[in-house]
């Protein structure tokens, strides 16, 4: 059944687990880009093309085949060991992760990675150009599949492509240290509208395909020579705040939230970081700074704990194993040196939650701590917000992620200035309820007006009317 709405991202939006009795099942996955992409597929009956997780035997094979899950209708594309291990683990975590969010850590180049790299990019090219109706919308979702869309266009050059890439878009400074950097740009301009989560990422781009690949190009627009139009621009995504306040305001999630409270000695405030365990999100440096101001008294393990949620991530990734190691040394020596019997300074879980639970967990927070390195936007920043329906509750945020932009009226904190953040967690901690609901006010206005459904639509929109402003400028 050719679809006339087709997403494409590395990922399905369910995970492949096997049952107890050996056949093969399928569970809703968590995740920033599954969180936000739900909702547009559903409207638009789409259908959506991703690895499920897992090794395939042979990814030729064919062994995979469409689905329906939920009401969603879904392709898999089988990836070997061999293909998780250079194209996933490898080029797209390894070399452009890190790179792409400031060189945090250090990005490996390696060339049978890149090749893995363009050969998956080409399975998934492939796949939707099968599924794809005449003329359809295809939308390409991330830094894993950036050839994506030249190579579709190639195949398909009635479709109308998007592109959105979820994470930043590193300045030219940075991009240019790829050996195959003019490959990506290349592969990105074969897009109708490439997005970005801020104007940043958009002009960083637009000025690379100027300087790289030497296009024309006028303000957030590229010329190609052969007539065609690519809009850069930036589309800052959101969270459905309707429903996360809604969980919030369900009464087994405040029932929940304050036996969370109560479990952990009700404490006068929680603070509470819940991250991907990943070294973009600045937990070592976030919780060092906490653990200081109980070692000067300014904060006391009676009156707060931190609740640290660390979701297991990219466990194959050595720098993912090196700080997972770092944090639980960390973590087992502040509790040790600082904490008493039944009063750690952190509370600290290595696991992922039911929705409900993570509501629960936001409820609970008095203080919210998100201080990534780089983020390309922050999803927890903003379903804290929509979570904190009394208008309480302080959020403490880096400047580098793109939340930051939107959510002024958090206490906004450099991540690499430990004494900086320790003013800031003290400021949030001590702030009355006058202060804290100002701020909170705002921020939630912010958020119910900008979520989700209005993300989608800005870029659904852009995409449907740029191959109009396309024509017009070519014929003109
Ligand atoms: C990338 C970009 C950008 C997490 N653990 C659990 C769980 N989650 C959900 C959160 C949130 C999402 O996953 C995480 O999104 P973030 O934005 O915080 O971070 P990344 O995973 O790095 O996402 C990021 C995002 O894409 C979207 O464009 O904002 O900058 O890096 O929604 O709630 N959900 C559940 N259980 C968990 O244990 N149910």
């Amino acid at each position: 059944m050719p679809a006339d709405l087709v997403i494409v991202a590395n990922r399905l939006p369910v995970d492949r687990v096997t049952q107890p009795d050996g056949t093969q099942g399928w569970r809703p996955s968590p995740g920033g880009l599954v969180t936000a992409i739900e909702p547009v597929m559903r409207a638009n009956d789409g259908t959506w093309i991703g690895w499920p997780g897992g090794p395939s035997e042979d990814a030729d094979a064919g062994d995979l085949d469409p689905f329906e899950a939920d009401g969603l209708q879904l392709v898999p594309i089988g990836l070997t060991a061999e293909e998780i291990e250079l194209f996933y683990e490898g080029f797209s975590n390894a070399t452009i992760w890190p790179i792409y969010h400031d060189l945090v850590a250090k990005p490996e180049f390696h060339r049978e990675w890149w090749d893995s790299y363009v050969k998956v990019n080409e399975k998934y090219a492939a796949k939707a150009a099968s599924v794809a109706a005449e003329g359809a919308t295809v939308w390409v979702h991330d830094y894993q599949l950036q050839l994506v869309p030249q190579m579709l266009r190639e195949l398909r050059p009635d479709l109308r492509i998007g592109f959105y890439l979820h994470i930043p878009f590193p300045p030219a400074e940075l991009f240019q240290q790829l050996p195959w950097r003019r490959q990506l740009l290349e592969g990105l301009l074969g897009a109708d509208l490439v997005g970005f989560q801020l104007p940043g990422g958009a002009a960083n781009f637009v000025r690379l395909v100027r300087q790289r690949v030497g296009h024309k190009t006028h303000r957030d627009l590229v010329y190609l020579p052969d007539g065609r139009t690519v809009r850069a621009a930036a589309f800052p995504i959101s969270i459905d705040a309707a429903g996360f306040e809604a969980l919030a305001s369900d009464e087994a999630v405040v029932a929940r939230a304050a036996e969370i409270r109560e479990a952990l000695g009700s404490p006068r405030r929680i603070f509470l970081g819940i991250d991907r365990l990943d070294y973009t999100k600045g937990i070592y440096a976030r919780l060092r700074a906490y653990a200081e101001l109980i070692e000067t008294g300014e904060l006391d393990v009676e009156d707060a704990v931190f609740v640290q949620v660390a979701v297991p991530s990219r466990e194959q990734v050595e720098q993912y194993r090196i700080l997972r190691d770092e944090i639980d040394r960390l973590v087992g020596r502040i509790n040790g040196d600082l904490g008493r019997i039944g009063r750690p300074a952190i509370s600290y879980l290595h696991s992922s939650y039911p929705r409900e639970e993570m509501a629960a967990l936001y409820t609970a927070a008095d203080v919210m701590v998100v201080t990534p390195y780089r983020d390309g936007m922050n999803l927890v920043a903003k379903e804290y917000v929509a979570c904190r329906t009394g208008d309480d509750g302080a959020l403490v945020l880096s400047e580098f992620a793109g939340a930051a932009d939107e959510l002024r009226q958090a206490w906004l904190v450099n991540p690499y200035d430990i004494n900086g953040m320790k003013a800031a967690l003290l400021e949030a901690y001590r702030a009355d309820g006058k202060e804290l609901t100002r701020r909170m006010k705002a921020m939630r206005r912010t958020i119910k007006k900008h979520d989700v459904a209005a993300w989608a639509d800005a870029f659904m929109t852009e995409l449907a009317d740029v191959e109009h402003s396309t024509h017009a400028k070519s014929v003109r």
